[in-house]
């Protein structure tokens, strides 16, 4: 029996890449887990037995443990969400990116800014833009994909996991993914010859695949920026920099707005949280205060 990873799941067709030789395997389920209505998704990790090895061809015999899942699109074990935006074109709405890494924290993945569209602004503005996220420990790469800058950089955050990227319209997600692609168009080659079918067919979620064993999804993540089922409560813990003060306020059930003494709104004030990341979470929490009855 071997192991690999669904890079993508097509009219009943699994398409396995293998984690021993590297070689993408076309599998159908097991006749059981088509009758017990059992979901496999584009990321899952399975155990699978060759059928023919020089058709590359098999069938999945079972699942090996989910870590995560992430909805729209349904991919499985993703390990890292890239949010991109532009440092231009359209302006960097600091609201939107906050919202993004609300989401994030609040599903517990990880996470890599790529700021793009250096090219606009130059390297030293582009981190002056990040300087606040590099503070409170979020990770950054700054790419052009217009000028092929910090690809290498991104490329290396990507090694060995699977990452999805997300992030507003207009900043670069597709043009990034297409300077990735030398490999990933290998890889997508490889599948429609299997499945051959033409280009204008429906588009499923595929898993790209890097020469450095990184898996990007095709598709952007977190298309849906709903927040409201995140409490008033528990919104403070997913702004890791406030974390440190949630104890130290004077009322255990502080919500950190118009309470005295509280001791997050003392740490905006002296400059240790920034002021922009602060109203972002005033402007969230009153935007939860309608849906929620705890409070
Ligand atoms: N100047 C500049 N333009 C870029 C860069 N990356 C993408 N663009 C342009 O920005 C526009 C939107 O890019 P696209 O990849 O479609 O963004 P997406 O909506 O996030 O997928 C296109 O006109 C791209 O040519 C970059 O690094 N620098
Ligand atoms: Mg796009
Ligand atoms: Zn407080």
């Amino acid at each position: 029996m071997e192991k690999g990873r669904i890079i993508k799941a097509y009219a009943g067709y699994y398409y396995v890449l293998s984690f021993e030789n590297n070689k993408i395997y076309e599998t159908k389920l097991r006749g059981r887990f088509r009758q017990e209505d059992f979901d496999f998704y584009v990321g899952d990790k399975v155990k699978f037995s060759v059928i023919d090895e020089k058709e590359e061809t098999g069938v999945i015999e079972g699942l090996l443990p989910r870590a995560t899942k992430l909805d729209r699109p349904a991919v499985a074990n993703v390990d890292q969400v890239v949010l991109v935006f532009a440092s231009q074109q359209p302006e960097l709405n600091y609201r939107l990116l906050d919202r993004f890494l609300l989401l994030v924290e609040a599903y517990e993945f990880e996470v890599l800014i790529c700021l793009n569209k250096m090219d606009l602004v130059g390297l030293e503005k582009a981190k002056e833009l990040m300087a606040n996220y590099v503070d409170i420990g979020y990770r950054v790469v700054y790419t052009s994909a217009e000028n092929n800058q910090g690809l290498s950089e991104l490329k290396k955050e990507l090694q060995n996991r699977l990452s999805v990227l997300a992030g507003p319209s207009g900043v670069g997600k597709s043009s990034l993914l297409n300077q990735l692609s030398p490999e990933a168009e290998m890889a997508v080659d490889e599948v429609s010859q299997k499945i051959k079918r033409g280009k204008h067919t429906t588009r499923h979620v595929e898993l790209i695949t890097l020469d450095n064993s990184g898996l990007v999804v095709d598709t952007p993540g977190f298309t849906s920026l709903n927040i409201d089922f995140i409490t008033k409560r528990e919104l403070v813990y997913f702004f890791r920099e406030m974390k440190e003060y949630i104890s130290k306020c004077k009322f255990n059930d502080c919500l950190h707005f118009h309470e005295p003494k509280c001791r997050i709104k003392q740490a905006v004030q002296e400059g240790e949280i920034a002021q922009s990341r602060y109203d972002s979470y005033l402007n969230f929490l009153s935007e939860i205060e309608g849906e929620d009855d705890q409070w």
